[in-house]
């Protein structure tokens, strides 16, 4: 979240979008709750079912899965054409002046710089115009053909409304009525909210779906401001805290973008990540990244981390391409993969096309489990008739369970959805033999380690120079790696030199073995010690932050700074230096966040910028791009500069509507396919109806199937379609239905529903067969299907999140 869930009571508008958060998020919507109740605020639902979350919205509009690009790119031209923008906002903030390359291109559906025999972009046209003197051109007229706001205008012109019902599905009047509402939050006193999750994430164009609603909030002038802003709402309680501490192989710590293949030696490393201002007057944040890396470096190798060895930069792995789940089953598919160790990770029923999955675990010559429960993973290799369908005696992988403790069991954190880390200690120990997760992986660290010592092998010694300074170093306490990932002080921190008396004494900010008290004191010289810079002054020498439950809320804004610690800083809004104008006056005077006083920046939050830095100094709300703005024209993104509308992988038109003479532009043409996926796509011909997956609240996941009380509410699997195609196919309520996909197929009851109603596109119905996925063959309730028996091995082109969200398959009544 940009924001945070108690933000939420603050805004005018919510718009949930691609989530359903009265269901998968329930005690976090109690602040939409909040909002209308106390707001007036009001509420729009944008589901292709009619869910919770809708039942209690003031308009609800149905939508086809995957097509939210083509609705909120016909949001974008309503803005522009009906002059529905914050203007001063969005030129203050964007990069809306800004001239793009004459040389940048889009036709008929893909940009210029294609290269189809590698699925990918040359990114070379696309970006800014940089003068001589480094910085960007801009043209604050805007009206320059090549300006980011006319290429935006020109590039969504063609979303117009008649396309957007054309391709979505959705009536013509609600998407209308929809846009009204989005553009009355363009008043400065106003702000509206998006809240989403996996309806946007799990789609081939994922990453792009969200960047359109963040260009929206940019456009209305919401990001920044109480109220506003682009929210994710977290899956797992902890999740958040996963990602922050490097679950991806393209981040370190503190989404420090990792080394590559290109990335030969240190210098380069951090020459291509230390980019130069490109506006005059920025900051560009991330000058720092060096303080960042190198305190990162220290974390992990202490001493033999030193200025002469590059802070052991050689000891960091260089990928070669990006690891993810999908890139990692695909290689054990493949069968370059011995082992493999599952830690709280359920794959065989949580990752695409199981077929595929199962036959690449078989591949494996060892598996660990490490989970408290008995999962389909550990047992992928036993025959549970049609539901595992698979000959144990063909498997060769070994497979080995460690029990581990549950959250209730063990002491430590977790990381919310609005990045605030709480504390919480242990209710009961595990039981019988499980351990908690850190002794595990500790007890075989400190094997490996030995075993090294004594046997030698590829690359020694960064296993050897591992630190591991912990009291017991079988059992890391939690208290001991949060104190690590904050950081410390390894000598004297002490004040800059000053310039008009470079000779005077310098102060000691952080004395020797100390916690740091934030990351602006980290430093690159190797003085200090940081597990993650984005976590630093969780837990400071005054002691654990993240412990505190201070409930008062000075302000009334919903910030409650004393309750745990949010990063970074302990910051509750993100950018939020653009809730406030030009000259520091809050955008709305009764939501007042931050203001210039004259002197110093004060407030509700901790300000975004240095406390004292003037109005002048402190222009750019967003710091950690190089141009101090947000971007509308993003060069980073794997598919194009501006989001585009592509079909799902697995699409029930066949074709784009946008490019319907464009084989290229059907679906993303920047998604990565691997060899064998692209056969196993499904054809509207023989699946020709829409599919989707997604959670109910009685259930989470695959592993509240073993409590008895969640069986017992939930107990049996089904599946979901609209009276109309009941009809069609003469399906009645309750009966035993094959649902079939490309890959595999799931039996289940069907329940037939009012929730669910075909869209028209095209003059033509097209239907939506919706599958909860909470089941499988282990635990207390029936056992049942696995949702990912149907799902298509592909994901988005830039996090490579799975397609879980739209695909197709054929439905038919279960005869015998
Ligand atoms: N009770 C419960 N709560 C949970 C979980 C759980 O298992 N059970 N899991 C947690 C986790 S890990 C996560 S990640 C979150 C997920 O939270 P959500 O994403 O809110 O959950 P889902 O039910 O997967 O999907 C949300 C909605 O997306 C809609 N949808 C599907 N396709 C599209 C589309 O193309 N466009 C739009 N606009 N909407 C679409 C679905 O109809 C569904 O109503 O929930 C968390 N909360
Ligand atoms: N088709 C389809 N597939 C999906 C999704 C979808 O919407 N549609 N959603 C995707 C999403 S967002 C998610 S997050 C995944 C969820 O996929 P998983 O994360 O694989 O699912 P969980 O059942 O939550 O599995 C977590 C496992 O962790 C164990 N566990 C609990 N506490 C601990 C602990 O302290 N230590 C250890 N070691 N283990 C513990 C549980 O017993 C459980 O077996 O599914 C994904 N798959
Ligand atoms: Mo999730």
């Amino acid at each position: 979240m940009t924001n945070s869930w108690t933000d939420i009571r603050n805004t005018d508008l919510v718009l949930i979008m691609g989530g359903n958060a009265a269901e998968a998020h329930p005690c976090g919507f109690k602040w939409v709750t909040e909002a209308m109740q106390h707001r007036k605020a009001r509420l729009i639902v944008v589901d292709p079912r009619f869910t919770r979350s809708a039942a209690v919205a003031d308009v609800y509009a149905p939508i086809r899965n995957g097509t939210d690009i083509a609705f909120l790119g016909g949001v974008i031209n309503y803005l522009l054409s009906n002059d529905k923008i914050h203007l001063d906002y969005a030129k203050f903030n964007t990069d809306l002046s800004f001239l793009t390359k004459p040389e940048y291109q889009f036709n008929n559906g893909i940009f210029s710089g294609y290269d189809e025999a590698k699925r990918s972009y040359n990114k070379a046209s696309w970006g800014y115009q940089v003068g001589e003197d480094g910085f960007v051109k801009v043209d604050e007229s805007l009206q320059d053909p090549l300006t980011v706001y006319q290429q935006l205008k020109k590039h969504y012109s063609r979303y117009t409304p008649e396309m957007v019902t054309r391709i979505c599905g959705t009536p013509q009047d609600k998407f209308l009525q929809i846009c009204q509402m989005l553009g009355e939050m363009s008043a400065p006193d106003k702000t509206s909210t998006i809240m989403y999750a996996l309806g946007w994430t799990q789609h081939t164009v994922g990453s792009q779906n969200i960047r359109t609603m963040a260009m929206i909030q940019l456009l209305l002038g919401n990001m920044g401001r109480p109220g506003g802003g682009v929210n994710a709402l977290r899956g797992h309680a902890n999740v958040q805290g996963v990602t922050d501490m490097n679950a991806y192989s393209e981040v370190l710590s503190g989404y420090l973008s990792a080394p590559g293949d290109a990335d030969t030696t240190v210098e380069e490393y951090l020459a291509r990540r230390t980019p130069k201002p490109l506006r005059p007057n920025q900051m560009a944040f991330t000058q720092n990244f060096p303080k960042w890396f190198n305190s990162l470096m220290k974390a992990y190798y202490g001493p033999a981390a030193t200025a002469e060895n590059g802070f052991a930069y050689d000891w960091v792995p260089k990928r070669d391409a990006g690891y993810d789940i999908l890139h990692m089953f695909e290689l054990m598919h493949q069968g370059k993969m011995n082992g493999f160790l599952v830690q709280g990770f359920n794959p065989l029923a949580a990752v695409p096309n199981k077929k595929k999955l199962s036959a690449a675990l078989s591949k494996l010559k060892y598996l660990v489990v490490m989970d408290p429960l008995e999962t389909e993973t550990g047992e992928f290799w036993k025959n549970f008739g049609p539901l595992n369908d698979v000959d144990p005696k063909a498997i060769q992988t070994e497979v080995f369970r460690f029990p581990t403790s549950c959250f209730a069991e063990e002491t430590g954190s977790f990381t919310n959805s609005s990045r605030v880390i709480a504390w919480k200690e242990k209710a009961v120990d595990p039981p019988g033999e499980a351990k908690v997760d850190s002794e595990i992986v500790a007890r075989l660290f400190m094997k490996l380690r030995a075993m090294y010592a004594k046997d030698g092998g590829t690359l020694p010694e960064p296993v050897a120079a591992l630190t591991w300074p912990y009291l017991n170093a079988q059992v890391p306490s939690s208290a001991e790696l949060l104190r690590e990932i904050n950081g410390r002080a390894i000598s004297d921190v002490l004040a800059p030199v000053d310039a008009k008396n470079p000779t005077a004494p310098r102060a000691v900010l952080v004395k020797a073995g100390e916690q740091m008290p934030n990351f602006a004191l980290l430093q690159a010289d190797g003085s200090t010690a940081c597990g993650n810079w984005i976590y630093a002054g969780c837990w400071q020498q005054s002691g654990n932050m993240t412990a505190r439950r201070d409930l008062s809320d000075p302000t009334g804004l919903g910030v409650y700074p004393g309750w745990g610690w949010a990063w970074p800083a302990n910051r509750r809004i993100l950018y939020n230096r653009a809730s406030a104008d030009k000259n520091g006056k809050p955008w709305d005077p009764n939501r007042s966040y931050l203001r210039w006083n004259g002197t110093a920046w004060g407030g509700a939050d901790v300000p975004d910028m240095r406390p004292n830095a003037t109005p002048e100094e402190a222009v750019g709300s967003f710091i950690m791009n190089p141009e101090g703005v947000a971007r509308l024209h993003a060069i980073g993104m794997a598919e194009g500069p501006f989001p585009e509308h592509y079909e799902p992988f697995e699409t029930p038109l066949g074709s784009n509507p946008l490019h319907p003479d464009n084989p290229l532009a059907i679906s993303n043409p920047a998604a990565r396919v691997f060899k064998g996926d692209m056969e196993a796509f499904g054809k509207k011909e023989e699946f020709p109806y829409a599919a989707t997956t997604y959670r109910l609240t009685e259930h989470q996941h695959f592993w509240t199937k073993h409590a008895r009380s969640n069986a017992i509410v939930q107990p049996a699997p089904f599946v979901e379609i609209s009276e109309e195609l009941a009809k069609e196919k003469g399906i009645r309520q309750g009966d035993q239905v094959r649902v079939r996909s490309n890959r595999g197929e799931v039996v289940a009851a069907c329940v037939v529903t009012k929730r669910i109603k075909p869209w028209t596109i095209d003059g033509k119905l097209v239907h939506m067969v919706g599958i909860p996925i909470h089941w499988g063959f282990k635990g207390v309730t029936q056992n049942g299907y696995l949702a990912n028996a149907l799902t298509p091995f592909v994901g988005d082109a830039n996090s490579q999140t799975p397609e879980f969200k739209a695909f197709l398959v054929n439905i038919e009544k279960v005869t015998t």
